[in-house]
């Protein structure tokens, strides 16, 4: 089911929708302005980035992910899921540029950010929330897409009765999480029959330092 009743909101010259989603607050942000074309950005990210390709463990079974991840931000911010533990990457100067841009955006810090390279249709991301300790009870996540259009589905994790939704990302776009988003809902990027070509994602995080 299509993401129906979606309420569109002009906001400082890019369109900005908050999604009539329950138990969530969810807004998306398309055609954001990057200061270069997303093509190049898309392409720059892929060459630049020491990308990595985890091994993840599910109910006692062991897969390569099916897409490659890297992890940049100030020194120590470890971000740690399904058992892998990834050490910060140095931000690039490509990397520092996109997160004041988005900061500047949606008004809100981030100290790291976890970029996503999905090589084509075979890739995807499985259902989960980003509800690690780390990220604190009620996050903010900036989530840039660059690239082949992706869809994105939300699960709600307890009310059976509301409809999976179904969202596409287009190149350009900025989806916002806050408040109570990854504690009742699971979002995850399928994989697709249907052929296509690379996608990266990115996104911004805030992890809590240990005191
Ligand atoms: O690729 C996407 O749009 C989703 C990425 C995501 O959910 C994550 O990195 O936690
Ligand atoms: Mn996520």
């Amino acid at each position: 089911m299509e993401c129906a009743n979606r309420q569109l909101l002009a906001f400082g010259g890019s369109a900005i929708e908050q999604l009539p989603i329950a138990d969530a607050d969810i807004s998306l942000y398309q055609q954001v302005d990057l200061g270069q074309s997303y093509d190049d950005l898309l392409h720059e990210l892929i060459n630049d980035t020491v990308w990595r390709q985890e091994e993840i463990t599910l109910y006692g079974k062991t897969h390569w992910q099916p897409r490659l991840t890297a992890w940049y931000g100030g020194k120590d911010l470890n971000y740690c899921y399904s058992g892998i533990s990834m050490q910060p990457r140095p931000w690039s100067q490509t990397l520092l540029k996109l997160k004041a841009r988005i900061e500047s955006l949606v008004a809100q810090g981030f100290n790291s950010v976890l970029l996503n390279y999905y090589r084509d249709h075979r890739d995807g991301m499985g259902m989960h929330s980003d509800d690690e300790s780390e990220l604190g009870r009620r996050p903010v996540i900036a989530s840039l897409s660059l690239g082949e259009e992706r869809t994105l589905l939300l699960r709600h994790k307890y009310r059976k009765e509301l409809v999976t939704f179904k969202l596409p990302l287009p190149s350009g776009s900025l989806l916002v999480m806050k408040g109570d988003t990854q504690r009742f809902w699971k979002h995850g990027i399928m994989k697709q029959k249907q052929r296509c070509g690379p996608r990266v994602n990115l996104t911004f995080r805030t992890i809590i330092e240990k005191q």
